[in-house]
């Protein structure tokens, strides 16, 4: 069943605390939670649990959508047209295994399930992710994008060497005919190995490789805002489109330094680019103009695009954005084994990650400032598991800049991999009475297969969000705002779970381990069919 088919009564949803009608759906809930403070003098923790109503409303039209990719002809703009073309018309090829069926494996919405409940006897019950509320399905998308290269994408599945040489073959003629848009190069942004991929640009590019000429070619940053504004309408138009997500896939940048008076404001960020100013990244440019648009915008990559006054600009316009980094890999598993090696007591010390690939990514990587912005946003994910247990790591113990584990991240450019990036992890641990735990792992991750998926589900979920309403219910049943419900909060931290770098509202710190950021949306999408958060507590089982 696609999800444009999804009809009203295939919802599984409970009616005392749901109504479905009318293309909407509407849950009421209460969310309950525990206020924490600890007495510094005494340490002694004291609890006061809190709760506050929800009425949710869903919009149960999927609409028709586009996706418009900045880096439409790299590995992974390239592979998520392919994946998206072969399902659709069901492109079956061979491998040396034999006859392979297209798929999307490795995409959380399309290919896991979620636990609805248990059975008469008391077993668990679970039904596809996507059967549960009406989702876009990704046959279904309208795909376009920028690339600062001008190959058609029948070329850059070729160029990209990441599929099957007979699924290569077929989708080559339903591809060949989607040419990237014009973007806008900003040369000093992303590494200089790139220059000679950049002729099919909106500004200008010197045939000369000179610093000055460089410099030169980027002449109005507004002028770009502005058109790709209109790239955006033209796409929507064109394609009568209800709505449209556009997607950071391009090489990644270096950051950027947080400047008062130039990205610390909405108003002054809008004035920078109007300036010129040369701390603003083609990044930054697309987000500005896809908030203009009030189109969400998502980043892929690790640059700190989202400096302040672009959230604020999205905060303002009410324009979902999120990001950062697809966490696909080597970090998605880390996130993975230091949440499980912290909440079973044992203290990680050191972490040690090294990876080799041989894509352009990673030739881009292997220039210091792009490498940076990964190191960073790989560096995080262990943060929020480390902070969460004071008895490995007392914080009267952290000593002033020193991290609690040694953690330390290097990519190496190995061009005959290619995109199969090999990921090597070692975990150091202490355990018992001086006893230590080694955990070594050899993770081939074929990048763009990983990270595509990821690509899908955010659009997916974007959309998902984009028709999510709420509004609150008072102690005495009043609603807050009788009349209209309120969007989403615009940072979309709901998408932690793909990201390797999660933004957040200012003033929450980020969610890393991938079970927490994954129970946060099984129990959304419980909430919303009117049942209770998941528990496991099995009472069926082990009470009498
Ligand atoms: P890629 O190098 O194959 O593709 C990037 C594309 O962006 C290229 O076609 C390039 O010409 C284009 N480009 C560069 N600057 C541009 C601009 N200003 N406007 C439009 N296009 C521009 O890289 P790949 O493997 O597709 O990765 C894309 C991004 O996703 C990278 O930043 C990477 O770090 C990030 N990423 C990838 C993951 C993966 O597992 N593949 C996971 C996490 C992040
Ligand atoms: C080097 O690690 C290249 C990167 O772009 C990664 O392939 C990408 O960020 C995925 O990283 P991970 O750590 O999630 O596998």
């Amino acid at each position: 069943m696609t999800a444009t088919q999804f009809s009203e009564s295939s919802i599984p949803y409970n009616p005392e605390f749901v109504t479905v009608a009318n293309g909407e759906l509407v849950s009421k809930y209460t969310y309950h939670n525990t206020i924490v403070s600890k007495d510094a003098a005494t340490n002694k923790v004291s609890i006061k649990p809190i709760q506050q109503d929800y009425k949710f409303k869903l919009d149960l039209k999927v609409p028709k959508v586009g996706v418009m990719l900045v880096g439409f002809g790299g590995n992974n703009g390239s592979t998520f047209l392919a994946a998206t073309l072969a399902n659709k018309h069901n492109i079956a090829f061979h491998n040396k295994e034999g006859l392979q069926q297209p798929n999307y494996l490795g995409s959380m919405t399309q290919s896991s399930t979620i636990k609805l409940g248990v059975d008469a006897k008391g077993n668990d019950v679970f039904v596809p992710f996507n059967s549960v509320l009406p989702l876009v399905n990704p046959n279904d998308f309208v795909v376009t994008g920028w690339d600062i290269n001008a190959a058609n994408l029948g070329d850059c599945i070729e160029r990209s060497q990441v599929l099957e040489y007979d699924l290569q073959r077929q989708l080559k003629p339903l591809m060949k005919d989607y040419v990237p848009l014009k973007s806008i190069y900003y040369p000093d942004f992303i590494a200089m190995n790139q220059y000679d991929r950049a002729d099919n640009c909106k500004n200008e590019i010197p045939s000369d490789n000179t610093t000055e000429k460089r410099a030169f070619s980027v002449t109005d940053k507004w002028a770009d805002v502005e058109k790709i504004r209109e790239d955006i309408r033209n796409f929507k138009a064109e394609k009568q489109l209800d709505s449209v997500i556009v997607l950071w896939t391009a090489n990644t940048e270096r950051c950027v330094p947080i400047l008062a008076g130039v990205n610390d404001t909405k108003e002054n960020l809008i004035q920078a680019i109007k300036n010129n100013h040369e701390e603003i990244a083609p990044s930054t440019v697309f987000a500005a103009a896809s908030i203009l648009e009030n189109v969400p915008y998502i980043n892929g990559s690790p640059q700190n695009t989202f400096v302040p006054g672009l959230v604020q600009l999205a905060e303002e316009n009410n324009s979902l954005i999120a990001g950062d980094d697809f966490k696909s890999g080597q970090t998605k598993l880390k996130s993975v084994l230091t949440q499980y090696l912290v909440d079973a007591g044992i203290k990680p010390l050191s972490i040690a990650s090294y990876n080799h690939l041989g894509n352009n990514d990673g030739l881009n990587l292997s220039s210091q400032k792009q490498f940076r912005s990964k190191e960073i946003s790989k560096s995080s994910v262990i943060d929020d598991c480390i902070n969460s247990n004071d008895i490995l790591y007392p914080k009267e113990a952290a000593v002033e800049g020193e991290k609690p584990v040694d953690h330390c991240i290097v990519i190496k450019y190995m061009k005959a991999v290619g995109d199969s990036k090999v990921a090597m992890d070692e975990y150091y641990s202490e355990l018992m009475l001086g006893g230590h735990n080694r955990i070594s792992v050899h993770n081939v991750c074929e990048d763009s297969l990983l990270a595509t998926p990821l690509i899908l589900d955010l659009i997916v979920m974007t959309e998902f969000f984009s028709r999510l309403t709420y509004k609150k219910v008072d102690a005495n049943g009043v609603e807050t705002s009788p009349e209209a419900y309120d969007n989403v909060y615009p940072v979309l931290a709901f998408l932690s779970y793909w990201l390797k770098a999660p933004l957040t509202r200012k003033g929450f710190k980020p969610i890393n381990s991938l079970n927490r950021q994954r129970q946060a949306l099984e129990n959304l999408f419980r909430l919303l069919i009117g049942l209770p958060a998941n528990d496991e507590l099995r009472f069926e089982e082990r009470l009498v």
